[in-house]
């Protein structure tokens, strides 16, 4: 017989069930909400930004993750710079410029203008002309009134002036101060406020992070700008650290101070370089300075955002200048997250990590190297043969004795620095299963002996 009970004990189950679901998705929904870098930087008023550059612009996967809501905000490395938008005297050039603002644009991020005055990068009429400081002057405010009017009310701020001092504090004997005197920072700021009344008006250096000489004359300057009525609104960091030479002084105490004179500071150009290869000591040493720059930039409320000199190792800006050193970005050549540097930025921004797990080392792991040597190059082909545990993601090194040559490589991205070679996986091929295999091949050149390389690691194991 059937108890009358039984329906209204199913649709109380029912009900509890739905009730526990719907509670389910209110509470795993905002959990998700904020998880990306701007995404957890907008929460806290502040923008998390990345530099990029026009070439860069046509790499579809590259763009993918500059476009996506990691990045709030995108500076252009080179093409507002005054050889790009000066070329020729008087004759403008924005294609370059334009192009990077209508890509943030569409993507709903805020530009940072850069840069409308440097010592570096100038075209040669500019730094060959024998001008007098009359003539400077005036291709100054000439200058400014184009570039800053032709992107008025396009870009949030702009670095106005860039690196206008030396290490020791002293002025930079350029162009401008040797013709100009310290006056053509007043002539610089003055211009871009005709030019473009809501753009926030920044000067921006380098090793003035922490506490020290170089930031002593940032503060000096820009609190006699203040006093003079020169419109200054932001002073920029730039943030190029390297963990070789330590952590800057005081940083969140030295923004601070800045921020007492009445002025946003910013975070504008951040990497953090080491010299190579990684090691896990010195990547938790990188991971701990990122941390550092985001908990300082937090402390202070007038710390408007971070940018970092590009997101991926594979645009930054640092193997090509500083040999042997880079790794500086949170992203990899292969547009991978870096799980201890992203994850690092992304947790003291007030998120969960997210940056995925370490591969795990390949224990157990064999690698099978061949040659096909026509005495002048070859092609070596290289088999890796995974260990005992599934890994996802892998480096492979090796070194040679001799002076072989990276020319081309494939199924890898391959670099060289010196005798030591390193292939990292294609976003095809870093998922091995257990024993699982993948083969890379690269073109070398050489002269005199070609001795076949006999250690390899993956992931830091040594293979037999
Ligand atoms: O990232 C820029 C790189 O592509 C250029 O070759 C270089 C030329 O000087 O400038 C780089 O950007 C610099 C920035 O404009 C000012 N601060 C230092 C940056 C790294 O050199």
């Amino acid at each position: 017989m059937p108890s009358p009970l039984r329906p209204r004990l199913a649709a109380v189950l029912a009900l509890s069930l739905g009730a526990l679901l719907a509670v389910t998705a209110l509470v795993v929904r905002p959990a998700s909400a904020a998880s990306t870098l701007n995404q957890l930087a907008k929460a806290q008023g502040r923008y998390f930004g990345s530099a990029t550059d026009n070439p860069e612009l046509s790499d579809t996967a590259y763009t993918a993750i500059l476009g996506s809501d990691e990045f709030g905000a995108i500076t252009p490395g080179n093409s507002m710079k005054w050889d790009a938008t000066e070329p020729s005297q008087g004759q403008f050039s924005y294609a370059g410029g334009d192009a990077v603002v209508n890509f943030a644009k569409a993507h709903n991020q805020i530009v940072r203008g850069h840069t409308l005055l440097w010592h570096n990068q100038l075209p040669g009429w500019l730094t060959s002309g024998n001008w007098t400081a009359a003539q400077l002057t005036s291709i100054l405010q000439n200058h400014i009134a184009n570039v800053a009017g032709h992107y008025k009310g396009q870009v949030y701020s702009w670095d106005v002036v860039n690196e206008p001092f030396n290490d020791d504090g002293t002025y930079r004997s350029d162009l401008w101060y040797n013709t100009l005197g310290t006056d053509y920072i007043a002539t610089a700021l003055k211009a871009a406020r005709a030019a473009d009344p809501n753009a926030k008006l920044y000067i921006n250096d380098y090793n003035i992070d922490g506490l020290g000489a170089k930031s002593d004359a940032m503060y000096n300057l820009v609190k006699s700008l203040k006093a003079q009525g020169v419109p200054i609104d932001g002073v920029g960091f730039q943030g190029h650290l390297a963990i070789q030479y330590g952590f800057p002084t005081n940083m969140a105490q030295n923004l601070q101070r800045f921020a007492d004179l009445g002025v946003d500071v910013a975070i504008t150009e951040l990497d953090v370089r080491m010299v190579l290869p990684t090691d896990a000591t010195k990547v938790a040493t990188q991971a701990q300075y990122y941390t550092n720059v985001v908990k300082a930039c937090l402390a202070v409320s007038r710390c408007v955002g971070i940018t970092i000199w590009d997101y991926t190792d594979k645009y930054s800006w640092i193997p090509g200048v500083f040999s042997g050193q880079g790794s500086a970005l949170p992203w990899d050549e292969n547009l991978a997250k870096k799980p201890d540097v992203y994850g690092a930025i992304n947790t003291a921004l007030g998120g969960s990590g997210g940056g995925g797990t370490t591969p795990p080392p390949a224990t157990g792991c064999k690698v099978a190297y061949s040659a096909n040597d026509w005495g002048s190059g070859f092609t070596a082909t290289i088999t890796i043969t995974n260990g005992s545990s599934a890994i996802n993601g892998w480096t492979l090194k090796y070194s040679y004795a001799g002076n072989q040559t990276l020319s081309q490589g494939w199924s890898g991205t391959w670099s060289q620095s010196g005798k030591d070679v390193t292939v990292t996986n294609a976003s095809w091929n870093g998922t091995l299963a257990a024993g699982a295999s993948t083969s890379v091949g690269a073109n070398f050149t050489y002269t005199g002996a070609n001795t076949a390389p006999t250690a390899f690691t993956v992931n830091g194991t040594t293979c037999t």
